[in-house]
């Protein structure tokens, strides 16, 4: 019945593009792949290498951690000492390399896999747990869903759980900048799923109409949770979409850590020099779940993810680090060793904390002096809490 499916399919609308297509292959291929290192650290052209050894080394890092971070707190998950993650195993190459190449003063939108993203520009990496815990220094005082952080100091806006939502704020932003003569050009990311929604739509259009510089970072993954790419759209890339709103698009190996930045990089230059937005088509793999609440063994096998773990990002750039001479397998092994040592600090830091803001903080950001109600809703809240402690233990959250 699926094959049928299939088979129809394909003659609507013709054979999905391949994930894998190498650069260059298609001759007259509009949106060839973009790499600059390959599957073995190998360079062919040295003159697209755009990072010195010290960025190299520090992306690995980032990277790195991105990826232990995201190992531990599944495990913590698993555990019961956090509620929900939603991690970047696999596209860690995409979602920093597109980051390493913003200057600092521009707006980060992030979709929900960006963590790497957040603790690169500067986020703490306690103030990150402690907001993933909900717990009384949580920065954003437990009222996000987990891993839904904020980081205003370096300007990395909340994360978005509606999909597609954060690609218009990101418009509105460059927008906004526009009007008040600040260089600010905002990158966005999103994932494949979300170029189906309206979102996008709007966004793209109004961004090239107004010919407003924002960066449209597509981490294509694959999946949209239990939705392969080629059943999201017809469309062969995702970089072609860019063409109907009249602005560019670019494909990009986004397991290639040199080949994202130097793509965004380009595309950063572009707009901040009036040409206007590009969208960044980063071909990648999500290599685990949706979230901890997925079980893709229900929608996909094994076999379909294989091929991926050789094209692994951080894998790649460590052999093109060991290749340079810039790390050896000592350096590797002292770089995780060094993260991991971080995230058990950071996490004992913040288990340390007490495990919810204080009850008043419920009624705090709203309104500069709280209401009769509010005052009220606290006095009866309080009431409850000293009848039974536990109605605000958030371990008893049925009590
Ligand atoms: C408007 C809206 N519809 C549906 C959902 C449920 N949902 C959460 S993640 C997701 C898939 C998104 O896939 P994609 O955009 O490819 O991002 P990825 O998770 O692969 O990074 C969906 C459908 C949602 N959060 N918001
Ligand atoms: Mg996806």
């Amino acid at each position: 019945m699926r094959a049928e499916r299939e088979a129809a399919r394909v003659e609507r609308v013709g054979a999905p593009a391949s994930r894998e297509s190498a650069p260059g292959t298609g001759a007259g291929d509009p949106f060839p792949l973009e790499r600059v290192v390959d599957e073995d650290g190998l360079v062919a052209d040295e003159s697209r290498v755009l990072l010195a050894g010290e960025e190299l080394l520090r992306l690995h890092r980032a990277m790195v951690l991105d990826r232990a971070l995201d190992e531990r707190m599944i495990t913590l998950q698993r555990q019961g000492r956090i509620g929900f993650y939603v991690g970047a195993i696999g596209e860690e190459a995409a979602v920093l390399g597109a980051a390493a190449a913003m200057a600092p003063t521009d707006w980060i939108f992030p979709c929900y896999r960006e963590h790497g993203a957040a603790l690169l520009r500067g986020m703490p990496l306690a103030a990150f747990l402690c907001d993933l815990l909900g717990n009384a220094a949580a920065p954003g005082k437990g009222r996000q869903m987990p891993c839904h952080e904020a980081w205003r100091p370096a300007r990395y806006a909340s994360v978005s759980s509606p999909i597609g939502t954060q690609i218009s704020h990101a418009v509105g932003a460059a927008w906004a900048a526009r009007i008040q003569g600040e260089e600010m050009v905002p990158l966005v990311y999103f994932g494949d799923g979300a170029t189906s929604s309206g979102e996008f739509h709007v966004g793209l259009n109004f961004a090239a109409v107004r010919h407003l510089p924002v960066i449209f970072a597509c981490r294509n993954n694959g999946w949209a949770i239990s939705l392969p790419t080629d059943r999201q759209t017809a469309a062969a890339t995702v970089a072609q979409k860019a063409v109907a709103y009249g602005m560019l698009g670019v494909r990009v190996d986004g397991n290639d850590v040199v080949a994202v930045h130097a793509a965004t990089r380009r595309a950063r230059a572009r707009a901040a020099a009036g040409g206007g937005p590009t969208l960044l088509d980063l071909v990648t793999y999500r290599m685990e779940g949706h979230s901890t609440s997925d079980d893709p063994r229900a929608y996909r096998a094994a076999a379909v993810v294989e091929p991926w773990r050789r094209r692994d990002p951080i894998e790649r750039l460590r052999r093109l680090l060991l290749r340079r001479g810039l790390l050896d397998d000592a350096g590797v092994e002292r770089v995780r060793a060094e993260v991991a040592a971080e995230i058990q600090v950071a996490l004992a830091e913040a288990e340390a904390r007490p495990p919810r803001p204080p009850l008043e903080s419920l009624f705090e950001d709203v309104y500069a002096e709280p209401l009769r109600q509010q005052r009220e809703q606290l006095a009866e809240l309080a009431g409850a809490v000293a009848a039974d402690p536990r109605v605000a233990d958030p371990r008893h959250a049925d009590a």
